[in-house]
């Protein structure tokens, strides 16, 4: 296999001290919450590419329609030559279904996962030899920097998935105004960005019927357990997923059944029954509110599209100023 891929490691680890320090600083709020991102152990990893498979789950499959029947469309409105920088690019496997279209002469994937970024981008270049392929170990949702040199042609970033939804709208207006630096004007972003639509939809595919989303959630109590030496036991803990109308968000939600105690760290955290740890916000978007977010962060739309049913929208912005 070809092997010719320029790495970049920007030694994201946090260290498992202030990880713990931020498990224990939401536990200990009130409401209680956690961060998304201790969702993705290895086997958090391996269950959201199940959940990606779930008849219910629409976004995946809806956004890769998109992706695939729009390709020349995009192409014409990235226009040739770009330097493609995905964030958070896990398996690569979305920047497939555009390369042939685009041309790019360039793809830089960006993740925080050295092994699997690694993995996945050195399969890129086996698959496409005329791609000039380099990956960056990163944490692109706290600071982001381009390899130096690297993306001076034409950057269009790319993210897909609604990732960009598990931000609270001020984060993610935060988020944009970090990259919108890195990109000279008239630079780009491909954005894909989940749909308001019927709740009914929406808790269907947080609620999936085979329990693959529930076993997601329930997965972070397990992590809690090995990785931080919680005592707690999961089975007095069930999943929730509902629509929140007001913010426009599904909230995920870990209920505890009983009354309890648990400890993490040396520090014991007290549970009335039915209080919850929050556990992920997905918040989804009109055409036109996602438009005025980003036009905040200083991105203005130059292209759009969607699927029949308006499920899910993937945006091209580009760099104002
Ligand atoms: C990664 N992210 C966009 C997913 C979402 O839909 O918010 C994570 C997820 N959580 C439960 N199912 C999928």
């Amino acid at each position: 296999m070809n092997q010719l891929v320029r790495f970049h490691d920007q030694q994201p680890q946090l260290s498992d001290d202030s990880l713990c320090r931020e498990l224990l600083s939401g536990l200990c709020s009130d409401p209680k919450c956690c961060s998304p991102k201790f969702f993705y152990d290895r086997r958090g990893s391996e269950l959201f590419d199940q959940i990606c498979r779930q008849p219910e789950y629409y976004p995946t499959r809806t956004e890769e329609a998109i992706l695939r029947s729009a390709a020349a469309d995009i192409a014409e409105a990235v226009g040739p030559e770009a330097t493609l920088i995905e964030l958070g690019s896990g398996a690569s496997r979305k920047i497939r279904l555009l390369l042939e279209a685009l041309r790019p002469s360039r793809y830089i994937g960006i993740d925080i996962s050295r092994d699997f970024l690694l993995d996945s981008t050195r399969r890129l270049a086996a698959d496409y030899p005329w791609l000039d392929v380099h990956a960056t170990c990163a944490d692109f949702s706290r600071c982001m920097a381009w390899p130096v040199g690297v993306a001076n042609e034409h950057p269009v970033a790319f993210f897909p998935g609604s990732s960009i939804g598990n931000f609270t709208p001020e984060e993610a207006e935060a988020f944009l105004g970090r990259l919108h630096p890195l990109l000279p004007a008239g630079g780009g972003l491909l954005i894909g960005v989940d749909l308001i639509k019927d709740p009914s939809v929406l808790e269907a595919a947080y609620n999936d019927a085979a329990g693959v989303t529930a076993a997601f959630n329930l997965n972070l109590l397990e992590r809690l357990r090995h990785e931080f030496g919680a005592d707690l036991e999961p089975q007095r803990f069930s999943h929730r997923a509902f629509y929140n109308g007001m913010e426009s968000r599904i909230e995920m939600h870990l209920v505890s059944q009983v009354e309890q105690e648990i400890h993490v760290a040396g520090e014991s955290v007290h549970f009335a029954a039915g209080e919850t740890l929050h556990t992920e916000n997905s918040y989804k978007y009109s055409v036109e509110g996602f438009r005025e977010l980003a036009g905040l962060a200083g991105f203005a739309p130059r292209a759009l599209w969607t699927d029949p049913e308006r499920l899910f929208s993937l945006h091209y912005l580009e760099r104002e100023g």
